[in-house]
């Protein structure tokens, strides 16, 4: 029998990205991210393994050790990616796990594709299992993976981790494969969502399709405890202050704050280039206030950083396509020569990058029509070691109920946008620098390494005291 581990992660992606060099050579490298920076230490201190793709079709590449991670990659082959991937998860589960702020697609190819490669997902973990070990889901792409695991192997520990929101029984309700996935779930020891919202939500579902009545946390299914609870998920808070330190990106900050203009001030978004960002949405009251002259292009300017996301999905090409159109738009009508009032830059930047970006924004703009938590808001916020700057917060995220000193916004109500962009621009600084303090203080408290203790704790692993 191959070896077996007494702690396993399982998620769609390994925490790798494969790197060509020069010579033509391919390594791993651990890929950068809160996600992978919190359970890194998790998994290597109990010499654990992660499951999941490594990008690409065909066959996987063979197991690896990586950083002190054992690395067990899923293959899927191209018609799977069409339709586990591309398809049931992201056409279908993330528009509907977002208020169908896009129409989900409903497929029954595409969920054959989801059940099986869920399957294969749960038969790879139960190999590699050690006797009584602790197995942690991650998210939408996986939901049916506790229930299968639960029927190979009995003896494990199961928690699974929901990134996203999940949606009122209303939206859930339209799913034709409702009750399979709410089984999926069920199959866990511990469901655990980023606001008590979506518990709420899950034992609404529990009652509704399966007559399952809460008590306290937990239902009983199978003659099983089932907890479900909140776990808001962090950031990695002492990798940004480290980066805030750094002295190359604080020149780096100055430097972007002089090419864009010396004296405007800079308005910052950074997303995925997804439709549940709100994207649109900012652009427009931003496009309406340089329109009524209450902002000028000669004092402001907005840059928004998208990364190229999913971008085989025909939702995001329209998205795509919608921004830059407003983008040129904006640049068209408002813009000089050597003055644009808007830099979209679609692209993936480093952690460096990233964080100049951050030093360099005296507003930081966050709007989103559904977030499960948003961790741009709270990376602006940790990196802003000084307590200047200031955020503007969709209402929609799950940072929202952790933020309360934010500018809140409906970015729906584009005038109350619009109100909220200019009091950020306006607040005089002593009012900012005591949100942000407030703001600081509650991230450090709340970081991404705190995360991942309490939730192993809540499952009961025995070891949760460790890093
Ligand atoms: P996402 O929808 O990807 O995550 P978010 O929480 O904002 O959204 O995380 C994005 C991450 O990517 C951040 O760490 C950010 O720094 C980074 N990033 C974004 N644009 C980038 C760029 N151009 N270059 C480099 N890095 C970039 C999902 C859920 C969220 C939930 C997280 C974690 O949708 O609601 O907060 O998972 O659970």
């Amino acid at each position: 029998m191959s070896e077996q581990y007494r702690f396993v992660v399982v998620a769609n992606r390994l925490p790798v990205d494969e790197d060509v060099d020069e010579d033509g050579k391919r390594e791993w490298a651990r890929s950068p991210g809160g996600l992978v920076s919190a359970l890194h230490p998790t998994v290597r201190a109990r010499r654990g393994a992660w499951i999941g793709w490594a990008g690409g079709t065909g066959d996987p590449p063979e197991p690896f050790d990586l950083d002190g991670m054992r690395l067990h990659p899923i293959g899927l082959s191209q018609q799977e990616l069409d339709f586990y991937y591309e398809g049931e998860s992201n056409a279908t589960i993330w528009p509907l796990y977002h208020d169908a702020v896009e129409t989900p697609a409903f497929h029954r190819h595409w969920w054959d594709a989801y059940r099986r490669v869920n399957q294969r997902f749960a038969e790879a973990t139960a190999e590699l299992a050690a006797p009584g070990a602790t197995v942690w889901v991650h998210d939408y792409q996986l939901q049916l993976v506790p229930a299968m695991l639960r029927e190979l192997r009995p003896d494990l520990r199961i928690g699974f981790f929901l990134h996203i929101p999940f949606p009122p029984v209303e939206l859930f309700m339209q799913l034709p494969w409702r009750t399979r996935v709410l089984e999926g779930l069920l199959g866990a020891d511990l469901v655990g969502f980023q606001r008590p919202g979506g518990a709420e939500n899950f034992f609404r579902l529990t009652r509704t399709l399966l007559g399952l009545e809460p008590e306290a946390d937990q239902v009983v299914f199978n003659g099983r405890a089932v907890t479900a609870r909140a776990f808001p998920i962090s950031i990695d808070v002492a990798e940004m202050e480290h980066l805030a330190a750094d002295p190359h990106i604080r020149e780096r900050a100055k430097q972007l704050s002089k090419e864009l203009g010396g004296n405007r001030r800079l308005l910052l978004g950074v997303d995925r280039l997804d439709y549940t960002k709100g994207i649109e949405h900012r652009l427009k009251a931003y496009r309406e206030l340089l329109a009524e002259d209450r902002l000028s292009n000669q004092e402001t300017v907005l840059v928004q950083v998208a990364t190229p996301s999913r971008l085989r999905v025909a939702q995001y090409r329209q998205l795509r396509e919608r921004v830059e159109r407003e983008v040129g738009r904006i640049n068209g009508e408002f813009g000089e020569v050597g003055l644009a009032p808007v830099h979209y830059l679609f692209r993936s930047y480093d952690r460096e990058e990233l964080l100049a970006l951050y030093l360099a924004a005296d507003v930081m703009v966050v709007t989103p029509l559904r977030d499960g938590m948003n961790l741009v808001a709270k990376e602006y916020v940790a990196a802003r070691t000084d307590n200047t700057g200031a955020l503007v917060l969709s209402e929609f995220t799950g940072a929202a109920a952790e933020l309360p000193e934010a500018f809140g916004v409906n970015p729906h109500d584009v005038d109350g946008l619009k109100e909220a962009l200019i009091q950020a621009l306006r607040t005089p600084t002593e009012h900012l620098h005591d949100r942000m303090r407030r703001m600081r203080a509650h991230v450090r408290a709340h970081d991404v390494t705190r995360w991942a203790k309490d939730f192993l704790e809540a499952l009961g692993e025995r070891d949760a005291a460790g890093p």
